[in-house]
């Protein structure tokens, strides 16, 4: 089943000029782009989007950190394509996060992490309409389908 994730390229991957390599790792996956917005993400906004870890430790620095500066908030569909980004993405922070992964490649920081994905199907259900509304999510067939999952199973 075409599932939808919501990815967020945070304040520092735009500052750093990460922007265009990061994409490149979804486009290259084969995840379909659906949605796109570039913006300076509002402190009540940003309250909403980590409202989960409201009481946490992290979680002002965290709202501070993405209401920072402009960013690059987008959706991608794909089959299971949840589990796929976080795997690209690698671990929270570039500390740990493995090489060949995202956080894993470009950074280094225990505070930023250049990049957001939904954690699960429910988390993306909450967060995409936060930033998109329904008309703004576009369907369309992917060119490329065939030669990027070859011929269905049989039964
Ligand atoms: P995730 O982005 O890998 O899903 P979460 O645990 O959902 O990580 O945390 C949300 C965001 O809050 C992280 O991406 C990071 O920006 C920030 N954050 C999480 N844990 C810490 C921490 O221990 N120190 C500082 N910031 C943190
Ligand atoms: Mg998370």
């Amino acid at each position: 089943m075409a599932e939808r994730t919501l990815i967020i390229l945070k304040p520092d991957a735009v500052q750093r000029g990460l922007v265009g390599s990061i994409i490149a790792r979804f486009e290259q996956k084969g995840f379909q782009l659906i949605a796109a917005k570039f913006m300076k993400i509002s402190k009540a906004l940003a309250q909403k989007h980590y409202a989960v870890h409201k009481g946490k430790p992290f979680f002002e620095r965290a709202v501070q950190y993405l209401s920072s500066s402009p960013v690059l908030v987008m959706v991608w569909q794909a089959d299971d394509v949840i589990k796929m980004s976080r795997r690209l993405m690698g671990e929270t922070f570039g500390t740990e996060a493995q090489p060949g992964t995202i956080r894993g490649d470009f950074g280094c920081s225990h505070g930023f992490n250049l990049i957001h994905g939904s954690d699960s199907p429910a988390s993306a259900e909450v967060e995409i309409p936060l930033y998109f509304k329904p008309e703004e999510l576009i369907d369309y067939p992917l060119a490329q389908a065939h030669w990027l999952y070859g011929p269905p199973d049989e039964a």
